[in-house]
Formats: structure tokens, sequence, C-alpha cells
């Protein structure tokens, strides 16, 4: 039977509460027994409109006979019984359930995309996914989790652009923490620094063993924001602020 990671978070509310209604719903959906949840931690809400609350985060993995798109429908149910809304991008949330990995799928649908594309450079998404599946190697990167989580920790400080997209240069060089190095590459290296952005507009699958973010993924008015926050994510502006406590 297919195995499926899912992360959790929640910022809104009462975000333990909503953590332990998501568990428990997870465990209706998975075969019996097999669900392993990470414990959680509050970890600092990057992107997104400023001011938000902490979040709560943790990873769940298990197995299951639904499909990928039903499972994602599933998911969706979860969120909604928690009265979750839509109204801004990475705003605010009282339970948000995303689809990270599925067997070995890549999907690139509308509906519906397999690696989630931002699960190798979020701290908050692949930290608690490498408590529960550290040895679960990712199928785009062809690195295990805990490989990429080594990579984001004690990697080299560079981005790697793959691509020479004058914008995306420019944005990073202005936006990158001193000390980053900022290497302009034409194909993935065998030894990834902490971030790899891929400014390529066609989808490339090739393996990378570190942090990814593949523009192509993400619509072009995102571009700029998607790239701040996989900034931040990897050298927080205030890194004592990253895993801090619960206000
Ligand atoms: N989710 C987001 C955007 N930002 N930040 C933290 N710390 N945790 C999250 O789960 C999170 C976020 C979009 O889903
Ligand atoms: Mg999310
Ligand atoms: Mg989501």
């Amino acid at each position: 039977m297919p195995r499926a990671l899912v992360s959790l978070g929640s910022n809104l509310g009462d975000t333990a509460a909503a953590l332990e209604h998501a568990e428990a719903a997870l465990r209706g959906i998975a075969k019996s027994g097999s669900l392993r949840v990470s414990p959680r931690s509050t970890t600092a809400p990057i992107g997104g409109p400023a001011g938000q609350h902490a979040f709560m985060n943790a990873a769940a993995v298990f197995q299951t006979s639904l499909a990928p798109k039903q499972l994602l429908d599933e998911l969706r149910r979860i969120e909604a019984s928690l009265e979750r809304e839509r109204h801004v991008r990475w705003g605010p949330r009282t339970l948000d359930l995303d689809l990270l990995l599925y067997g070995d799928q890549t999907v690139h649908s509308e509906a519906l995309r397999l690696p989630h594309p931002r699960m190798t450079f979020r701290p908050f998404v692949l930290e608690p996914a490498a408590e529960v599946a550290g040895d679960w190697r990712h199928p785009e990167a062809g690195a295990t989790l805990d490989e990429l989580l080594g990579v984001l920790r004690g990697g080299r400080d560079a981005v790697a652009l793959v691509g020479d997209d004058p914008q995306v240069v420019a944005w990073v060089r202005a936006a990158a923490s001193p000390g980053v190095a900022i290497e302009v590459i034409e194909a993935r290296q065998d030894d990834p620094p902490k971030l790899t952005l891929d400014t390529r507009r066609r989808p490339v699958a090739e393996p990378c063993a570190g942090p990814r973010l593949a523009l192509a993924d993400c619509p072009p008015e995102h571009w700029r924001s998607e790239i701040l926050a996989a900034l931040e994510c990897v050298w927080p502006s205030d890194p004592t602020d990253a895993f801090r406590d619960a206000p």
C-alpha cells in the first residue's frame, strides 16, 4: 500500500487543538496502525502578511489506499472542518495540510504538484518530515529527507542560480544576507549549496541533492515573493526567532 507524507500547520485560534484534530482525522483515513506523527514545534511565520502569529508545525506519515487526488480531497475536507478560509496567499490559517510526498510519484497537474515544490527548503516542513521519514528518498532530488536536511543545516552558504535571468539575479543580490555567496551556474552541481534556485521557465527534472526551488513551479507574478520567502527560510533574518517558543 502506498505511503503518504503530509505537513501540518496552524497559526490561528487554538493551534494545539487544531493539530490534535488533524491527527485524529488522519488516523481515520490511514491504514490502521500505520500513522506516525512528529513532535510539534513552534515556528516563526515565513511569507504572507506581516504580524502573523507563530505557527505550530508537525508532519505525519501513513499508508493509504486513497489515490493522490482522493487523498488531497480528504485533506481539504479536514481543513474545511476547522473552518479554514482562503483569502490571502500565505495568510493566517486554522489548519493547513499539505501533501508532500506520495510513494515515488511525480505529478504536475493544475490541482496537485508532487513532490510539494517548497518542501526541501522550508525547515518547518523538512525538520518534522525527516523525524518521521528521514530515509524516504525524494523522487526528484534523488536524496533522502535526512540528506536534504543535512545540506539545509550544514551546506555551503550560497545560492546557486541555474540560468541567468537578470531580474532574478537582481532580486537575490538585493535580498541575500551578507556572507551568502551567489553563484550563477548552467546546470545543477554535484555539491549543492544550501539553496539552489532554478530559474528556467520550463520544468527540468534533474536530481539535486540539496534544497531547491524551481521557479517553473510558480506563476511569474509570485516569483519575487517566492524567492524572498525561500531566502528567509534558509537564512532567517532573526535566527533566534526561527524556532521560538509559543507566545
Ligand atoms: N506555511 C505557509 C507559509 N509560511 N510559516 C511557518 N512557520 N509555518 C508554516 O506552516 C507556513 C509558514 C504556507 O502554507
Ligand atoms: Mg502550506
Ligand atoms: Mg496548503
